[in-house]
């Protein structure tokens, strides 16, 4: 059975977005992205010998061969974190709507082999809701990427409401990939390399998903479609917990009554990606968990090989129709790509 392999948490950068990140990267500043961003765009901190940059902002040369060497037929590309949200209100939004233009571009050169998500700058929602009805309407994306929390708020505060009505008016999916802690999260974070992918990134966005299941802002937009990553942040592992220790909070008056449980919002609102998670049994757990509609395979290239990433699909013990599901056919229905 031939099965389209669609990678959904792919990066990409523009040559203006890493410019203006250096400038960040030289400036006085405590962001908890700061080792990463001079790492990967001054240089600094070791982090050259992998050559992230490079593998960012090329599209249409190495990449393509990449995917061509191991079947991958399309990305879905996505800004990368901390993508413009650490940029001034003006910055955000220009750049974001050159790194939308630009992947509308792409995309155009290679309609088979590409398919992106819209970057915005959660700085001004109110031109963040424009430039999302633009790349839905106009640029023809297929979908948005946040990059987490914006000045160390989240998606809960109702300053980002008009975001969440955009989307879910757009019948859009908001694609939650991590960056760097909150502030008050950063504390024990710096050492050992645990500030980004290894450990606080995935605390970053699944303390995210938690405040917005639990702040009740899904019974107010109940079709918002939410997709993390990284073997959905672990959430789902948590979720029995999560749910138990929310109703005793809503009993007691410390969490605000919502109709559905933390785990019902969580089956109904989010899908999870396998992005940077090679573990079969982990995959395994989220198939029989969240259902096989609602996990999608990713590599999260260029951090991550692609050999691996294929062959831990490839290797997954599943039906020929579910593993289609999962490699590629929930991706079209989520990120509305038109099948082939
Ligand atoms: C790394 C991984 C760096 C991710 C990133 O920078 C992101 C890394 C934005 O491997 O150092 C990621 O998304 O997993
Ligand atoms: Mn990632």
């Amino acid at each position: 059975m031939k099965m389209r392999k669609i990678a959904v948490e792919e990066a990409f950068s523009i040559a203006e977005v890493a410019e203006a990140l250096k400038h960040v990267s030289r400036a006085p500043g405590e962001s908890s992205d700061l080792p990463l961003v001079r790492g990967i765009y001054d240089s600094q901190g070791g982090y050259g010998t992998m050559k992230f940059l490079e593998g960012l902002l090329d599209i249409e040369d190495r990449r393509l061969k990449d995917m061509d060497a191991h079947g991958v037929d399309m990305q879905l590309l996505s800004l990368t974190a901390p993508g413009v949200q650490m940029f001034d209100a003006d910055t955000a939004c220009e750049l974001a709507t050159l790194a939308n233009d630009r992947l509308a571009g792409v995309i155009s050169r290679h309609p088979t082999r590409f398919a992106g998500l819209a970057a915005f700058a959660p700085q001004s929602p109110k031109r963040a809701v424009r430039e999302m009805e633009r790349a839905i309407r106009d640029l023809k994306l297929n979908g948005f990427i946040l990059n987490s929390h914006t000045n160390s708020e989240y998606l809960d505060d109702p300053k980002y409401w008009p975001i969440l009505e955009a989307a879910e008016a757009l019948d859009r999916c908001i694609y939650i990939h991590p960056r760097g802690p909150v502030d008050g999260l950063k504390g024990p974070m710096p050492h050992y390399g645990m500030d980004s992918a290894m450990w606080a990134y995935g605390v970053e966005v699944g303390t995210h998903v938690v405040r917005m299941m639990a702040s009740g802002l899904f019974d107010r937009f109940p079709k918002l479609r939410i997709c993390i990553g990284h073997m959905g942040e672990a959430v789902h592992f948590w979720i029995w917990r999560i749910t138990f220790m929310n109703s005793r909070s809503q009993q007691i008056g410390r969490a605000p009554k919502t109709s559905l449980t933390m785990a019902e919002y969580f089956q109904r609102n989010f899908v999870i990606t396998t992005s940077g998670v090679e573990d079969p049994l982990a995959l395994d757990y989220s198939i029989r968990k969240l259902g096989i509609d609602n996990v999608l395979w990713a590599i999260d290239y260029p951090y991550q090989p692609t050999a691996p990433a294929v062959a831990f699909m490839d290797a997954v013990e599943l039906s020929p129709a579910d593993k289609a599901k999962v490699y590629g056919g929930n991706a079209e229905r989520v990120f509305h790509i038109k099948p082939v």
